[in-house]
């Protein structure tokens, strides 16, 4: 292995603030540590930062032609630099030139820096944490069409969370039955539910059409608007891995009167988010992220940093600026009490996605961010959610949140009306700041005392 140690830094160097920056882990390998016969182990670990920086930026793995014409000096000049080695926990930064990067393209900045690391055979688990976008490659993107204040002013919503719905069977349902479960979401209780949603295998089935579908529940949509006077959204699910179907999609969404579409964005990858934010007859994106529990998920000791890490991954903090960046109005972060594993991280991407200038987290390895001109997104609280939950919920994460709720508002063993009923009473307790559980031991016969008694409070194992 040929490395390349001009890629480390002098020790107390900074990067300035033009730099594009990403925090990574590793775990070194026998390989690398057999092969490296004799080398201390700190020598071997600057040169798997080493080997990151060079392979990401303008290195490889050999010497190679330096003359004339080879572009050397400049690849020497504008070279990565990996900086601030944590010689206990295996951690470093890495720092590019924005020279090395065409600014508004994600694709190949990714393909750059975070391309061809995780094959490297010095390192047998690498996590990245974190990247912080400089100014410049902020300011080529338009970040999100509404982000959080725009989305209000559709919905005529100055204030509180919103609550939505994906049907569950998830697949079962043809489309009318889908708009007349939208119509009894919308209608039931005191008419306050929000949203309803596709589920991610919702596209266009031979027995639940998508055009069919999107015209049913929008029509079932505006019905309820009018019956009810509250505005509702359908986040109706545009997803293909043909960028013109997609397109067609949101056109007919927008044509029968739609504000929203629901993308799912690690599926359909990074260019259709980019593509489906510049290009779309001016809808919000819904952002669900199926398939990123295998990009993000980490269960080792060595998830926050410390301790081994088993795998490589990518963190949810990463995937969600990059998201927001590429100009998603809404965003599945998980929750605090989610099914799925978040490591805690869920405050923490709900500040991702909403704080201007991000600070790093104390605990959680990260690199803050400043966003300049783009706007914040709504975090998705989803997964395994239900009334009882709600409290904890905005407490948590604050009221720009979405609160997604399918089996536990569909599972509600009194039935669908009085699952919406139980989150009619669950939002306005937690946006009046009244006790749950007291109010819940109070009206024993309600909704939602009978929500709790089949769910109860919090955290709950769901798979
Ligand atoms: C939620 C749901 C969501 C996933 C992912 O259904 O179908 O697609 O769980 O959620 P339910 P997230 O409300 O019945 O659990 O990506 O937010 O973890
Ligand atoms: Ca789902």
């Amino acid at each position: 292995m040929a490395v390349q140690l001009n890629y480390v830094a002098a020790k107390d160097w900074k990067p300035s603030k033009e730099y594009l920056i990403t925090l990574i882990k590793v775990e070194l390998s026998e390989t690398a540590i057999k092969e490296a016969k004799g080398k201390s182990l700190k020598k071997i670990f600057e040169d798997a930062a080493a080997s990151v920086a060079a392979e990401s930026s303008t290195g490889t793995w050999t010497k190679v032609y330096d003359g004339e014409g080879s572009g050397m000096s400049r690849a020497a000049k504008e070279r990565a630099m990996a900086f601030d080695l944590d010689y206990t926990n295996h951690m470093f930064k890495v720092a590019y030139p924005p020279f090395l990067f065409e600014l508004d393209n994600i694709s190949g900045l990714f393909a750059g820096i975070i391309g061809n690391i995780a094959g490297m055979k010095m390192v047998s688990a690498m996590r990245v944490y974190d990247v912080k976008f400089p100014e410049k490659m902020i300011k080529a993107f338009p970040g999100p069409r509404f982000g959080v204040k725009g989305i209000r002013k559709l919905l005529k919503k100055p204030r509180g969370p919103l609550v939505a719905t994906v049907p569950k069977p998830k697949i079962g349902r043809t489309a009318k039955e889908q708009a007349d479960l939208a119509k009894m979401l919308f209608t039931s209780g005191l008419g306050t539910y929000d949203g309803i949603k596709d589920d991610e295998n919702l596209t266009n089935l031979s027995f639940n059409k998508f055009d069919e579908r999107a015209k049913c529940v929008l029509k079932a949509l505006k019905a309820a608007e009018k019956q009810t006077g509250k505005k509702k959204f359908y986040l109706c699910n545009v997803s293909h891995s043909n960028l013109e179907v997609m397109r067609k999609r949101a056109k007919l969404i927008k044509d029968n009167g739609g504000i929203f579409m629901m993308l799912d964005v690690v599926c359909t990858g990074f260019a259709a988010a980019d593509t489906m934010r510049r290009y779309n007859p001016g809808l919000a994106i819904h952002a669900h992220r199926a398939m990123h529990g295998f990009i993000t998920r980490d269960n080792s000791p060595g998830v926050h940093g410390h301790g081994k890490l088993y795998g490589f991954s990518v963190s949810m903090i990463f995937l969600a600026k990059t998201f927001r960046l590429l100009g998603v109005d809404t965003l599945h972060g998980g929750s605090p009490l989610a099914k799925m594993e978040d490591y805690g991280e869920a405050k923490y991407i709900q500040q991702v996605l909403q704080e201007k200038n991000l600070k790093p987290h104390p605990k959680i390895p990260s690199l803050g961010q400043d966003w300049y001109h783009i706007k914040p997104v709504w975090m998705v609280a989803s997964g395994g959610l239900h009334p009882g939950d709600f409290e904890l919920i905005l407490k948590e994460l604050g009221e720009d949140i979405i609160i997604q709720c399918g089996g536990g508002l569909l599972g509600h063993p009194d039935g669908v009306e009085a699952g919406v009923i139980a989150i009619e009473q669950a939002r306005e307790l937690a946006m009046k700041k009244i006790p749950l559980k007291k109010w819940v031991e109070q009206h024993p016969h309600s909704e939602l005392a009978a929500a709790v008694k089949l769910w109860g409070y919090g955290p709950r194992i769901v798979y």
